[in-house]
C-alpha cells in the first residue's frame, strides 16, 4: 500500500502504519480497491433520473448514443447532475440552518439554550424590521427566529439578507432573474426542473442552480451563521491547537464530529461539568479531553479554542491512534466506515442525529429539549470506557502546531480598529482593510475553503496555494477543512508573517493578526460574503469588481458545489482544485469557465496543480487592479 500512500504530514505516515498493522481498513485502501473510476460518471454523463436508464452518452462524439431514451444531450444531463448536487448542498447547509433557527424559537433565560450576544440580536432584529424598544429580549429572540424560518417556505418575496449585497450585486441578480426567494422553494423547484422531461437548456439549469445556491449563501448559511452567533456567541481571537496530536495519552479523549453547534456547543459545556471530570479522574484518567474534527471542530475552536484534531481525511486517523474513547457524530462529512473502525478498537462511535443513523453505530438521539443532560449521558459513557482501553495498542504522533482562530467580521474589525490612525479616521469598519488593498500594501484577498480529497495529495494543494499568495501579499481567509489544513501546517500562527511578502507581513504586525484567519466552518462562508460586500461598499463597487477571490483546492462534497455556485454568482471568481464531474459536455463546461461571466461577472476556473492554481489566482487579482487603476 505505501506507494499508494499520499501524505503531507508525518502524523499521517506512522498512523497509516499502525492501521495496517491493526487490520484498519482505511480510505487509502478503499481508494486502491476502488481502481479505475467510472468513465461515464466522471464526466457526468450517466443519467438515472427516470427508470428508463440509466443511459450513458458515449464520450465520443459520432460513435455510439448521443442521446439518452428520452432524448436528452450530454449538456442536459451533465448540467442536471450539476444542478442536483447544488439543491443538495444547499440543502444540507440550510437544514443545518434551520435546526439553530428551531434552536434559538426555544431559548430561554433559565433554559438550555441562552442568548449569548443581544448586540447581535438586535442588530438582526433592527434589520429584519422587528420592533425592540420595551421588549423583553427573548421575545424578540423568538420574532428573529420566527423570521428566520419563514424565510425556508414564505410563499411571497425574496430572500432578506440579499440587501446584505452591494447594490450594484442586488441589480445583477435582478436583471438575471436570479434572486432567489423561499430557501425550499429553490431547493424544491430545482429538483422539480430536473425532473425527467423538464429543462433542457444547460444556461436555463444552470441559471436555476445559481439561485438556488444563491438561496444557501445568502440565506441558509447566512441564518446558521447569524442565528449560531446569537445563541453561543460571536467568535473572538483565540489560541489553540491542531493536529492528532492534541488527544491526550493520559486522558478521556473524546472527538466530536460533524456540524451543527447546538450539540457541539452543549458537548462543551457537559465536559465541563465538575462531576464528570470527577468520574473521570477515579477511572484513572487525567480529565477530559475534547477535541474537534470538520466543521463541528471549526465551530467550537472558534468560540471556545477547542483543540482540532484535524480536518476530513484525519477521522479514521483519529480513531487509529487507539486513544480515543468515544467518536461522537452528528450530521456531514462522516464516513460510514467509522462504525467497523471502531469495532477494532475500545472506541465507542455514537450517532445522535435522527437525521444521520449510521449502520454499527450506537445510537443515542441528541433531542434539544434535554440537551445538556443528554449530553452528560454520552459524556459519562466516553469516561467509562476509558478503562477499557489497551494502553499497549495506543499511538498518538507528537505532531501539533498553535494557531490562532475565531476571526469573525466582528473581531477583523475591532484588529482593523487598532491602525485606524495611521490610514483612517474611522473606526467600526473595514476601511483600513480596503486602503491598504488600494495601496497595493496588500495585493488582494482570497478565501481558500473546503475538504480533502484522495484526488490530489493530502493537504498539499491547500498548504502550497495558501503559502504562494501571501508570499505575494494576498491575504487569505480560510473555512472548513482548508483552515484545519491551514492551522496545522502553521500557518494561523503570528510567526508565519515571515512566509510573506513585504506588504503583507507589515499588515501582520501592526494589526496584529496571522497572514490565514480562520473564519470558522462551510456555513461561515456567509461571513466571507459579507465582508468582501463590505469592502465592496466602502468603494462603491461591485463584488466583481475586487480582487478578491474563493477556492476549494481539495473539494469533495456537494455543499462545495453549492457553495462555488453563490460564490461565483455573488461576482467572485472560483478556482477548484477538482475537476467537477461535468467534462462530459464541452458545452457546460464552457459555460461554468467562460459565459458565466458575461452574466454575473465572474467564473469557475478549473485548475489541479496548485503551483499553477496559485498562478493564476495571482494572474486574476492583478487584472483587477489593472481595471481599477491601483
Ligand atoms: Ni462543512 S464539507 S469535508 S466538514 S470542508 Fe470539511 Fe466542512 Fe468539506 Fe465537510
Ligand atoms: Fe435516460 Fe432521459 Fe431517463 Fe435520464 S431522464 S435516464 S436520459 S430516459
Amino acid at each position: 500500500m505505501s506507494e499508494e500512500i499520499q501524505v503531507m504530514d508525518s502524523n499521517t505516515e506512522v498512523l497509516l502504519e499502525k492501521g495496517k498493522k491493526d487490520g484498519a481498513d482505511t480510505i487509502w485502501d478503499r481508494k486502491a480497491a476502488m481502481k479505475t473510476p467510472c468513465g461515464f460518471g466522471e464526466k457526468g454523463i450517466c443519467c438515472r433520473i427516470c427508470a428508463m436508464g440509466p443511459c450513458r452518452i458515449s464520450p465520443t462524439k459520432d460513435k455510439g448514443a448521443q442521446k439518452g431514451l428520452c432524448g436528452a444531450t450530454a449538456d442536459t444531463i451533465v448540467a442536471r447532475n450539476f444542478a442536483r448536487m447544488v439543491a443538495a448542498g444547499t440543502a444540507a447547509h440550510s437544514d443545518h440552518a434551520r435546526d439553530i433557527a428551531h434552536v434559538l424559537y426555544m431559548a430561554s433565560e433559565d433554559g438550555n439554550y441562552k442568548v449569548k450576544d443581544a448586540g447581535k440580536l438586535m442588530n438582526l432584529a433592527k434589520e429584519w424590521d422587528i420592533k425592540t424598544e420595551n421588549r423583553d429580549l427573548y421575545d424578540i429572540a423568538h420574532e428573529v427566529a420566527e423570521t428566520a424560518l419563514n424565510e425556508f417556505g414564505k410563499p411571497f418575496g425574496t430572500l432578506k439578507f440579499l440587501k446584505r449585497a452591494p447594490y450594484q450585486r442586488q441589480q445583477v441578480w435582478s436583471e438575471q432573474k436570479i434572486e432567489p426567494r423561499a430557501i425550499d422553494r429553490e431547493v424544491t423547484s430545482l429538483m422539480h426542473s430536473t425532473h425527467i422531461g423538464c429543462a433542457s437548456d444547460p444556461d436555463s439549469i444552470f441559471e436555476l442552480s445559481m439561485r438556488t445556491a444563491l438561496s444557501d449563501g445568502w440565506g441558509g448559511s447566512m441564518i446558521g451563521t447569524e442565528l449560531s452567533d446569537i445563541l453561543f456567541g460571536t467568535p473572538t481571537a483565540c489560541a489553540t491547537q491542531a493536529n492528532l496530536g492534541v488527544i491526550e495519552k493520559n486522558m478521556v479523549n473524546i472527538l466530536l464530529h460533524g456540524h451543527d453547534p447546538s450539540f457541539s456547543e452543549m458537548m462543551v459545556y457537559a465536559s465541563e461539568d465538575p462531576e464528570l471530570v470527577k468520574l473521570a479522574k477515579e477511572n484513572g484518567a487525567d480529565g477530559i479531553n475534547l477535541v474537534g474534527m470538520c466543521c463541528t471542530g471549526n465551530e467550537i475552536t472558534m468560540r471556545h479554542g477547542v483543540r482540532i484534531a484535524g480536518n476530513f481525511y484525519q477521522q479514521e486517523l483519529a480513531i487509529i491512534t487507539g486513544a480515543i474513547e468515544a467518536a461522537i457524530v452528528d450530521v456531514q462529512c462522516i464516513f460510514p466506515a467509522l462504525a467497523d473502525l471502531s469495532d477494532l478498537y475500545h472506541t465507542k462511535f455514537i450517532a445522535t442525529s435522527p437525521k444521520a443513523k449510521i449502520t454499527g453505530a450506537e445510537y443515542i438521539e441528541f433531542v434539544e429539549e434535554k440537551a445538556l443532560e443528554t449530553c452528560k449521558g454520552i459524556i459519562k459513557e466516553a469516561v467509562l470506557n476509558f478503562k477499557n482501553r489497551d494502553m499497549e495498542n495506543v499511538l498518538i504522533p507528537d505532531n501539533k502546531s498553535h494557531a490562532n482562530v475565531g476571526y469573525s467580521v466582528e473581531t477583523i474589525i475591532q484588529c482593523l480598529d487598532r491602525v485606524v490612525n495611521s490610514y483612517t479616521d474611522e473606526f467600526n469598519t473595514v476601511k483600513p482593510l480596503a486602503d491598504v488593498i488600494w495601496a497595493g500594501v496588500l495585493r488582494g484577498a482570497a478565501g481558500i475553503v473546503g475538504c480533502n480529497n484522495p484526488k490530489v495529495r493530502y493537504d498539499e494543494s491547500h498548504i502550497t496555494i495558501m503559502k504562494e499568495l501571501i508570499k505575494n501579499d494576498v491575504i487569505v481567509v480560510a473555512s472548513g477543512c482548508a483552515a484545519q489544513a491551514a492551522a496545522k501546517a502553521g500557518l494561523m500562527t503570528m510567526e508565519a508573517k515571515e512566509l510573506c511578502g513585504r506588504g503583507l507581513k507589515e499588515v501582520c504586525e501592526r494589526v496584529g493578526i496571522p497572514p490565514v484567519l480562520h473564519m470558522g466552518s462551510c456555513v461561515d462562508i456567509s461571513r466571507i460574503l459579507d465582508i468582501v460586500s463590505r469592502v465592496a461598499k466602502e468603494k462603491d463597487l461591485d463584488n466583481r469588481d475586487l480582487p478578491v477571490v474563493g477556492a476549494a483546492p481539495e473539494w469533495m462534497s456537494e455543499k462545495a458545489v453549492a457553495i462555488g455556485t453563490y460564490v461565483v454568482a455573488s461576482g467572485i471568481d472560483t478556482f477548484l482544485g477538482i475537476t467537477p464531474q461535468v467534462t462530459g459536455s464541452e458545452y457546460f463546461v464552457d459555460l461554468l469557465t467562460n459565459r458565466v461571466e458575461e452574466n454575473v461577472g465572474a467564473k469557475f476556473y478549473f485548475e489541479e496543480n496548485p503551483t499553477e492554481c496559485a498562478r493564476k489566482i495571482l494572474e486574476r487579482i492583478e487584472e483587477k487592479r489593472e481595471k481599477l487603476g491601483i
